[in-house]
């Protein structure tokens, strides 16, 4: 039987969510879809068979035919979508992060623990891209030795009109901090931020570009470039330095062209282009998952674990001193 999915928020990653599930995932189609702007969901709807249009992402989730939420607004929306999903004990996909704040993440666990099994998979979707995985299987099977550093890149070519100096921290860097988590099963414990003067192609009062260092549980220390006006494209870079030897991901290319006396290759310019394959990796593992019960990949606590190290990051940055991760303990549920 086929899964209805709501999808809440139909912005730029619900839109190519929506495509997505009509046309790389088998066995799932959208119902319901709910945005605020209520002409852009009708509009959205209207190219669906079938789903009804909501402007209240409670009525979407309440809709006939609804058996899992994927959610797609922004992160301050997230809490209040999940607790409605929880409460009809619905499997959702939820976009990072979790939400922003730990307190608000904290609640949610709260809420998933009630119902006695994980619900929540978090869109931390690098743990679905190939390069990603390479990295990950080499250092887990001792390839370069024990992990001291991983020196990461993480660029945009530029910056929506909504963005502010804390989502560098708590809207981009996040990937790498659960990137990190991930690639070197430990949490982070600490982190400091260093800002250059701001790019003079940033929005008037955003500092961007940063610079964040993240010390974690092993004694690892995870450097991030990010800078979200770079002007020249996507780019997602990640370097492993261990005991004995090192390797990088992200370099991009995948065809070089030597011509004229020159050589080069392409910058994808977004991350939906970037990230494509992981996106549809990720959303076909969710639904498979589903139709056999259950909800699987990053969960509920990676959400949380990523949004303390994202609180401590905005404290580190504004005090201009590094400061420590406060985490709560691990509940059984997410061991
Ligand atoms: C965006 O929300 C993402 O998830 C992208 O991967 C990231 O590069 C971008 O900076 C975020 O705003």
């Amino acid at each position: 039987s086929t899964l209805g999915i709501a999808v809440i928020g139909t912005g730029r990653m619900g839109a190519d969510h929506v495509r997505r599930i009509g046309r790389t995932v088998g066995g799932a189609r959208v119902v319901a879809v709910a945005d605020p702007d209520g002409d852009r969901v009708k509009e959205v709807a209207a190219g669906l068979e079938g789903a009804s249009a909501h402007t209240d992402p409670a009525a979407a989730i309440a809709a006939p035919g609804v058996g899992a939420v994927l959610i797609a607004s922004p992160g301050p929306a997230h809490e209040e979508a999940l607790l409605q999903a929880l409460a009809r004990d619905l499997p959702v996909l939820c976009e990072k992060p979790l939400t922003p704040d730990p307190a608000g993440a904290l609640r949610v666990m709260e809420a998933e623990q009630r119902l006695g099994r994980r619900r929540i998979q978090v869109g931390f979707m690098r743990r679905y891209d190939a390069e990603y995985a390479r990295l990950k299987e080499l250092l887990d099977a001792g390839g370069i030795g024990r992990p001291l550093f991983l020196h990461c890149r993480h660029r945009n070519a530029s910056s929506p009109s909504f963005f502010t100096s804390d989502m560098l921290i708590s809207d981009s860097v996040v990937h790498e901090v659960d990137a990190a988590r991930w690639l070197l099963g430990q949490e982070v414990t600490a982190v400091s931020v260093l800002s250059p003067r701001a790019s003079s192609a940033a929005p008037e009062g955003v500092q961007d570009p940063q610079l964040v260092l993240l010390e974690t549980a092993g004694g690892a220390v995870v450097d991030v470039e990010v800078f979200v006006n770079c002007g020249f494209g996507y780019q997602v870079q990640c370097e492993a330095v261990g005991e004995h030897g090192s390797a990088r991901i992200g370099d991009g290319q995948a065809m070089v062209v030597q011509s004229a006396g020159r050589w080069g290759g392409e910058i994808p310019q977004d991350f939906t282009v970037r990230f494509a394959d992981a996106y549809d990796r990720q959303l076909r593992g969710w639904v498979a998952a589903v139709a056999r019960g259950r909800v699987e990949g990053p969960d509920a606590w990676d959400g949380y674990a990523a949004a303390a190290v994202s609180a401590a990051g905005l404290t580190a940055r504004r005090t201009g001193r590094r400061t420590p991760v406060d985490m709560a303990e691990r509940p059984p549920l997410y061991r």
